[in-house]
């Protein structure tokens, strides 16, 4: 394994100052505020390129479903300048290309091992080290560790009985083969209908013989609106990209998308039709929850922006008996993430797309022709599952992070997964969770909240360098009190009525607690800032006087 060449600034040899986990989108900035530094690090990216979620989730269909002018690095002004998004929405491709020009263009990729899943993160309270192993048995120890992991990455595998004897191909959306797959001809079942199952199936429905979707729950989504991007419209975007930027940050969501201040109830139906239709046409993901102030607060408010929907479904989907399963009604709109689509509800007009109600039909188990559900066993060539995540807390877990006192991080979040601002847990010194429990994450344009938490994590790594501290974890008190905070936000809005991955109710076992921070990106930020600018309240350093000996041996 190679280990840091740069001696650590901490003093030590052989190890380094800082292990980045992941060469996604945080771990790619990550190591780029890194190199600015002086302090010895290596990332570790358990797939064979940068990318993350866009090296993984390659589904036909895969987009993203934030404008890419928007969903996309910041920090350099060249870079946002050069690079050439060509639609509003890019596809998964695109986005990939875009993280490797990002990667060969600020040289990160030298700094990375691929290949390199790392199974296991044990804190030494002696040496105050970590030290991360990984599935190949090989170790490498370090002060730090930037678990830039990625709040959707670790996958919800699918508890039905009968999977493993399924004698056809078996797909996932979230690790889609990296030479893709020639679905042609193939009858295929779909098992899933969030973002993910939303995005494939129109696609599939284009090449399949036939495609079977089973819904256990269907999902609101608005179509896409996409459109290739005119060079006029580029030019004048990019000609004000930090006005753009700085207003995006200054919203709850980090999109350029303001709440509207007024109730639904204040204004006539005519007018909230006006609003809901404006949202529908524009494609915006989070418009509608956005048209008035209470649509995720007040039922009866949020019941006019979902009728809304449920009426365009009617509209589209010509067989009302299809039309009536595909609208949800279990769960108030904008309490489960709502999703954007091309061609969703169309696909549902082909006389090869069929939809089985698993409320009404559930599955029974898996065969080895296809999918049995208590009315009828269905035979498929392909099976492809959009089964989901373990969101927000599953890609740290199942790194294997002990902590002091050989306290499992799994076990620590197993009733509450507490995180002091969402970036670091009490009892797992110089753990840093980006975009972690109790931080905008999922509910934000990520790339914002992914570059203000590097931003700090920096920081914070320099401060300690100047003041010599050895290690920084969360007050305990502290974490309560942010976790607290969080909670006491989302109470009394619909968001607990719903099942959800932001409630952790799609993984069994999974603590029911409401996972990011609802507050905003801009109150977020207000508050990151604040406890910064005041020596970093909440955190407790240790400081000793060998560390202080070495950094200032070294002149910092
Ligand atoms: P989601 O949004 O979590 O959707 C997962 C879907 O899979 C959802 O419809 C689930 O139904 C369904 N599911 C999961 N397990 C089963 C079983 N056992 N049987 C039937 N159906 C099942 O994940 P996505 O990948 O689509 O999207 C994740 C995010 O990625 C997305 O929100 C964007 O932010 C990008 P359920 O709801 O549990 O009834």
């Amino acid at each position: 394994m190679p280990v840091n060449e740069v001696p650590s600034s901490f003093g030590e040899a052989d190890v380094l100052d800082v292990a980045v986990v992941g060469a996604g989108f945080a771990g790619m900035y990550m190591i780029h505020r890194l190199k600015g530094t002086g302090l010895s690090f290596r990332a570790f990216e358990r797939g064979d390129g940068v990318g993350g979620t866009w090296f993984w989730n390659r589904y036909p269909g895969a987009r993203c479903d934030v404008p890419s002018l928007q969903y996309s690095y910041s920090f350099s002004e060249e870079l946002e300048q050069e690079w050439e998004w060509s639609e509003k929405y890019a596809t998964q491709p695109e986005i990939l290309a875009y993280a490797n020009h990002v990667a060969d263009r600020f040289d990160l990729r030298s700094h990375v091992t691929f290949d390199t899943e790392i199974v296991a993160v044990v804190w030494d309270a002696d040496s105050a080290f970590w030290t991360l192993t990984t599935s190949a048995g090989d170790s490498v120890r370090a002060r730090f560790v930037v678990a830039a992991v990625g709040a959707l990455s670790a996958g919800k595998e699918p508890d039905i009985p009968g999977l493993e004897s399924f004698a056809g191909m078996t797909l996932f959306t979230n690790r889609w083969p990296k030479d893709g797959v020639d679905l042609t001809g193939k009858t295929i079942g779909v098992i899933g209908t969030g973002s993910s199952g939303i995005q494939v199936i129109p696609v599939l429905a284009e090449h399949a013989r036939e495609v079977t979707v089973y819904q256990r729950t269907p999902a609101y989504t608005l179509p896409a609106q996409n459109e290739v991007y005119d060079a006029a419209y580029l030019a004048e975007y990019k000609a004000r990209y930090r006005e753009h930027r700085a207003k995006a940050r200054s919203t709850r969501t980090g999109l350029l998308l303001e709440r509207r201040p007024e109730p639904a109830l204040s204004v006539d139906e005519a007018e909230r039709r006006r609003r809901y239709q404006e949202c529908w046409d524009a494609g915006i993901f989070g418009c509608t929850a956005s048209a008035f102030s209470d649509i995720v607060g007040d039922i009866a408010a949020n019941e006019t922006a979902a009728e809304f929907i449920r009426e365009q479904i009617r509209d589209i989907v010509r067989d009302p008996a299809v039309a009536e399963d595909l609208i949800p009604r279990a769960y108030p709109f904008g309490t489960r993430r709502v999703c954007l689509d091309t061609g969703y509800y169309d696909a549902f007009n082909r006389d090869d797309v069929r939809l089985v109600n698993l409320r009404r039909d559930p599955i029974v188990e898996i065969t080895p022709q296809g999918v049995r559900t208590a009315s009828a066993e269905r035979r498929h060539d392909v099976l492809v599952f959009a089964t989901g995540f373990d969101a927000i807390t599953g890609s740290f877990t199942r790194l294997g992070i002990v902590g002091r006192g050989g306290v499992r991080l799994e076990d620590v979040w197993s009733e509450a997964p507490r995180a002091y601002l969402g970036l670091q847990v009490s009892g797992f010194p110089n753990l840093f969770t980006v975009t972690g429990p109790s931080s905008p994450s999922i509910l934000s344009n990520v790339l914002v909240s992914i570059e203000e938490h590097v931003d700090w994590i920096t920081e914070l790594l320099q401060h300690m360098a100047d003041t010599g501290a050895r290690t920084v974890e969360a007050d305990p008190e502290a974490e309560r009190q942010w976790y607290e905070e969080a909670a006491a936000l989302v109470e009394g809005t619909l968001y607990p009525q719903a099942d959800s991955y932001f409630m952790g109710t799609n993984i069994p076992g999974k603590p029911r607690v409401f996972l990011p921070y609802m507050g905003g990106v801009n109150a977020y930020h207000d508050k990151i800032t604040q406890v910064a600018r005041d020596g970093y309240t909440g955190l407790l350093f240790d400081v000793t006087a060998s560390s202080r000996a070495a950094v200032g041996a070294e002149g910092r």
